[in-house]
């Protein structure tokens, strides 16, 4: 209880980022590394983990709040698991499995539109973390999925990258149209 409390306010403390909307040409940039992890990359992982807990969702990476750099957030625990926030820094795949998996994925910068990806089912990642630390950590099922498309923003692609121009050029268009309502709102 006490550590869900902390949660919130640490979450008020920090500031909620607003989530770029496709089409939108900073989601579409390879991002440059990382050179130096300050206290400024610091507070803009807490914003980002507190903007994705918010959303709510699973993975937000940096260029989805506007900033092209090569970081991420993710915490794919089950809601009872209690929360696992991982900062992942200058991420690359050492590693992924042969066996593939198919996944419903969505998207927080392409909302309400949900389609099958197919991506492989582990993946081995190295990176560094908020403390500077090296890591290279194993993932499978939904933590592996989320990792794969976290790493496609910071490379400037999304998920319905993967679809057929046509569901591309009709999904486009829906955010197209959603971005023009929600100016006028
Ligand atoms: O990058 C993002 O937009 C956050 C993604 C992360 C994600 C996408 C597909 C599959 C796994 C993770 C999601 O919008 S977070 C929303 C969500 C929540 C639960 C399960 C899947 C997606
Ligand atoms: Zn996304």
């Amino acid at each position: 209880m006490l550590q869900a409390l902390m949660w919130c306010f640490m979450e008020i403390l920090m500031s909620l980022r607003p989530i770029l909307i496709h089409p939108d040409p900073r989601l579409k940039k390879a991002c440059p590394p990382v050179a130096d992890i300050t206290d400024d990359l610091r507070r803009l992982a807490d914003d980002m983990l507190a903007t994705m807990y918010d959303a709510p969702g699973i993975g937000l990476a940096a260029p989805q709040v506007g900033v092209l750099t090569r970081m991420f957030v993710m915490d794919c625990e089950r809601e009872d698991a209690g929360k696992n926030p991982t900062v992942v820094i200058n991420p690359e795949i050492t590693w992924s499995s042969e066996e593939t998996g198919v996944y419903e994925e969505g998207c927080l910068s392409i909302p309400d539109i949900y389609e099958e990806v197919t991506r492989p089912e582990r993946i081995r990642l190295k990176f560094t973390d908020e403390t500077g630390a090296e890591r290279e950590e194993e993932y499978d099922g939904l933590w592996a999925t989320c990792a794969q498309h976290e790493l496609d923003h910071l490379n400037g692609k999304l998920f319905i990258d993967y679809l057929s121009g046509l569901k591309r050029t009709l999904i486009t268009n829906k955010m197209k149209k959603l971005k023009k309502e929600r100016a006028r709102a």
